[in-house]
């Protein structure tokens, strides 16, 4: 990971069958178009450039046991997992632009089947938490978390016994090893679920009450007491205040500041213990062109704050 390496692998992943709308496939193209590649180079890494995956849309995939496109995004998810799991291995660090949060699964997935003790650390509005039964959306951006998880097997089986595109998929993480920061908007089914797993969240409130600094300290804290393991972040860009990430899908008011999600950002570059990066949702066409460049913007600087880079 960071401290060790100096290569980092950058892979956009246009995928939005994961939620209704168009245009979080323009996700990677607009951060790129902030200077991305340059600004990361800048920083002194060597940057190996995977470009963009293509993912198919696969025909008469509708809805099935509770998920939309499930085939689809079966299927992208198995690449995906392939794809991050070579980058890991051949840069060690990975950073990878959706598209929908969906991408979480296989990115994860991908990157814990080189390191077997990675954390997460999930950044966002939203638990993403929901099993197809309990979603309340059949939208599988709200779900990734409970295909990844070994206590949620029995869960999500259905799904994965009726279409040979998630036959690729093994749970790998257990509930102790993620931790939330940002949420405020949680479905029932997902706050029941949280609880029940002891899954560790910092929601707005307690960020409020004890300041973003000592949420993030408890949230490593809890799933890295050694830091010791690598770090997988995935950051929805949902999780800040809709007055900066004004173009994303389903924004959620009472949200972190720029310099709250920047933050974090600078926090987990300071572990070097950062190996894999996903940067969600941003997606421009919601918007004026205005509000998705300055949601890309925000992207771009975290994704740079969450490699070292300082302000002096
Ligand atoms: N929880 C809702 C659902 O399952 C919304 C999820 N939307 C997100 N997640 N943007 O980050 O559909
Ligand atoms: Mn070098
Ligand atoms: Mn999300
Ligand atoms: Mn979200």
């Amino acid at each position: 990971h960071l401290a060790e390496k100096d290569n980092i692998g950058i892979v956009g992943l246009p995928l939005n069958k994961g939620q209704p709308r168009e245009g979080v496939n323009a996700g990677p193209s607009i951060i790129r178009g902030q200077g991305l590649i340059n600004s990361v180079e800048a920083l002194g890494y060597h940057v190996k450039d995977y470009g963009d995956m293509k993912f198919s849309s696969l025909e008469f995939d509708t809805i099935g046991s509770g998920v939309k496109n499930p085939r689809t995004i079966g299927k992208a998810m198995g690449e995906i997992s392939t794809m991050v799991r070579g980058v890991v291995e051949g840069d060690g660090v990975c950073v990878a632009l959706g598209g929908d949060h969906s991408i979480a699964l296989g990115t994860i997935h991908g990157h814990m089947q080189v390191n077997n003790n990675a954390c997460v650390l999930w950044i966002d509005a939203h638990a993403d938490l929901n099993t197809p039964k309990t979603s309340p959306s059949g939208n599988f951006h709200g779900m990734p978390l409970s295909f990844i998880l070994r206590e949620l097997e029995g869960d999500v089986k259905q799904l994965k016994d009726a279409y040979e595109e998630w036959a690729w998929l093994k749970p790998c993480l257990s509930a102790k090893d993620i931790a939330y920061i940002g949420l405020r908007d949680v479905d029932a089914g997902e706050q029941y679920l949280m609880k029940k797993l002891g899954i560790k969240y910092f929601c707005m409130y307690e960020i409020d009450k004890y300041g973003i600094s000592y949420c993030l300290n408890q949230a490593l804290k809890a799933v890295n007491p050694q830091m010791d393991r690598p770090i997988h972040l995935s950051y929805d860009i949902d999780s800040l205040d809709p007055v900066y990430a004004v173009s994303t899908g389903t924004p959620v008011m009472g949200g972190l500041t720029f310099r709250e999600g920047c933050f974090i950002a600078e926090e987990i570059a300071a572990t070097n213990m950062l190996s894999v990066l996903d940067m969600v949702e941003v997606n421009p066409e919601l918007t004026d062109i205005a509000g998705g460049e300055l949601t890309a913007n925000c992207a771009s600087k975290i994704i740079l704050s969450c490699l070292g880079s300082r302000i002096v």
